[in-house]
This record gives C-alpha cells, sequence and structure tokens, in this order.
C-alpha cells in the first residue's frame, strides 16, 4: 500500500498528513515518522490537525522532537493538496473533514474500510498506528532518524498503556527496533511526566464523585474535562481492582465527550459506545478504549445515561454467558 501511495502523491505539489483532532502522541509520532518517509521520497508534507493539543506528554514531545505540526486554524490549506489521514478515519466525528480530498486512511481503530479512499491501510489488531508506520520503514528500507524512533516510541508506548493493553506481535518486533534507535532519557521523561499540577483538580472531583456499581465506574464532569485527560482518568480508575469498565463524561461546551475503558473481552468498548450513542451522537475506537460524543448537552441526563450503558454491559454479559462478572 505504502509503495503505491507514495507513486500515487509523487507529482502533487503538497500533501496534507492529517491526526483526528485531539491529537494524542500515537498520532502525532504516526504523522512525523510518514512525514519522514514521504520526504525521503521527494514528496511535499505538512501535517496539520484540528481541535487542540492537550496533554504534557503531546506538548513535550512536538517540542523537543521538533514536530512540524500546524493547527488548521493557523494556515490556510491548498484545497488541491490530498489528503492522507493517520490514527483515525475519514468520516469519523474525530476526524474534521477539511477542503481537500482525502486520498488514503492509515489507522488501527476498529473502523470499516471508507469506500470513498483509494488508499487504506487499517490493521485494527495493532496497538499503535506508530507500528504501521515503523512497518513501513522496514518495507521500505528506510534509515529511521532517532527522532522519529523516539517519537514512534513513544507512541507504541502511550497507546498501549506501557505494552499492557491491545499488543499484537507485530506491536512487539516494532517495538524491539525502535527500542534500539530511541533516546530513552528524552522518550522516558516525556512518558513519565504525563499529567500536570492542574489535573490534580480533576482526580480530586472523580475520586470524590466515582460511582461504582457492578464493576464499572462511573463519573460526570458537569465543568466539562479534556477529551486527553478523560483518557488518563479512565486508565487510573481501571486499575482499582474492583473496577473492570470505566466511563467518564464531561459536558464542554454544547456537547458531552464520553470515553471509556475496558479490561474484559466481553465488554467491547467501541462496540459499547456506538449501541449508548445510536441516535444522540457518534463514538468508536478499540474494544479496550473508545470514545465519543453525545450532540445536546442540554439533554445529557448522567444518570440515566449511566443506567443505559449498564443495561448494554449486561446484555454483553448475557450473550457471551459471563453470568457472573469478575
Ligand atoms: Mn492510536
Amino acid at each position: 500500500m505504502i509503495d503505491e501511495l507514495i507513486g500515487f502523491l509523487k507529482d502533487s505539489p503538497g500533501v496534507y498528513i492529517q491526526t483526528h483532532d485531539f491529537p494524542d502522541p500515537d498520532a502525532a509520532a504516526s504523522a512525523f515518522g510518514l512525514r519522514h518517509l514521504f520526504r525521503q521520497r521527494g514528496l511535499n508534507p505538512e501535517i496539520v490537525y484540528a481541535g487542540e493539543m492537550q496533554t504534557p506528554t503531546l506538548l513535550t514531545m512536538v517540542e523537543r522532537l521538533a514536530i512540524p505540526v500546524i493547527n488548521i486554524k493557523d494556515t490556510e490549506l491548498d484545497p488541491s493538496y490530498p489528503i492522507v489521514i493517520v490514527d483515525g478515519c475519514k468520516g469519523n466525528k474525530n476526524v474534521t473533514d477539511l477542503p481537500g480530498e482525502e486520498v488514503a486512511v492509515i489507522d488501527h481503530h476498529l473502523v470499516t474500510n471508507p469506500e470513498s479512499v483509494k488508499f487504506s491501510d487499517i490493521r485494527s489488531h495493532y496497538g499503535s498506528c506508530s507500528t504501521i508506520i515503523a512497518d513501513y520503514f522496514d518495507r521500505l528500507d528506510e534509515t529511521m532518524p532517532r527522532e522519529v524512533a523516539t517519537a514512534l516510541y513513544i507512541g507504541l508506548e502511550v497507546d498501549t498503556a506501557l505494552l499492557t493493553r491491545k499488543v499484537d506481535a507485530d506491536d512487539l518486533n516494532a517495538f524491539g527496533k525502535l527500542f534500539a534507535l530511541t533516546d530513552h532519557a528524552l522518550a522516558n521523561r516525556i512518558l513519565r511526566n504525563h499529567i500536570q499540577t492542574q489535573d490534580l483538580s480533576f482526580y480530586k472531583y472523580a475520586i470524590d464523585h466515582l460511582k461504582i456499581k457492578d464493576r464499572v465506574a462511573f463519573c460526570y464532569f458537569p465543568q466539562g474535562c479534556n477529551q486527553n485527560l478523560m483518557g488518563i482518568l479512565g486508565d487510573f480508575f481501571l486499575a482499582l481492582r474492583e473496577v473492570n469498565f470505566v466511563l467518564l463524561c464531561a459536558r464542554n461546551g454544547s456537547m458531552v465527550n464520553v470515553s471509556l475503558r475496558s479490561e474484559v473481552p466481553e465488554w467491547n468498548a467501541s462496540l459499547v459506545i456506538r449501541k449508548a450513542l445510536e441516535g444522540i451522537g457518534n463514538g468508536g475506537g478499540h474494544a479496550e478504549m473508545a470514545g465519543g460524543v453525545v450532540r445536546d448537552a442540554d439533554q445529557f441526563q448522567p444518570e440515566l445515561f449511566f443506567n443505559a450503558i449498564e443495561m448494554i454491559l449486561a446484555e454483553e454479559d448475557l450473550r457471551h454467558q459471563s453470568i457472573f462478572r469478575r
């Protein structure tokens, strides 16, 4: 796929590499790696994104590795440039539709092949999109610079929660190769410092307001909470021995963001969120972590939503005949 894509893009004066909105380290790393490959092959790529960069991990990574990311608010996009989407898919709620034509999708989420896109490389069984990009370097026999390796290493580590979530044999293979090339002093510093002082008030609020019922933890943030922090808080509560599934919701502007974490195979977070948001919003992701939005925050009733999720989980228990919750 990557050979054909590069061949296809050869005559274009430029190409946009678009991450999903509110990018995470895996998205930024994938875009950075692909940008390097494209440049080596004589293309003129630019990394663009919508939303904002939210976490300290990401901000430090972008700064220290000099990843040239452009917010679409700060630039005039050339609509004649083709678009390659990484770590997300055309049509996803969290991938803003930009003016140009989407020609390729490179993703590891549970998505269906978008028919309107010429090239797609979707490897849903991979822990990170960074793994796919590392594989491209292999296939094209291209040397990987230290900065790119360090970025991909961080992307892989963050998306797999330090190799504890959704790890495929190919992820481990990529991990080994990236490990040898990575600047570990920098990577470890970035990986360790993944929250900041101002986040603690959200931890406090969540600890004070968390409800735990039948191995499911739930919290609603009426004051709002950024999406990336919700994911980090989800992992935090998933660490509780009594909890196998976490549901966090936050009112952000006129919408409600939803973030899910699951550590049991019966409860596929991506499937659960799609069911729960049918008719009221959109969602998707992975079996282990997923997210979505409820379109109308004024209509949102946290308790009812929690109950609806509980019912879906009970249905899934029946479907999988797992009468006893773990
Ligand atoms: Mn990812």
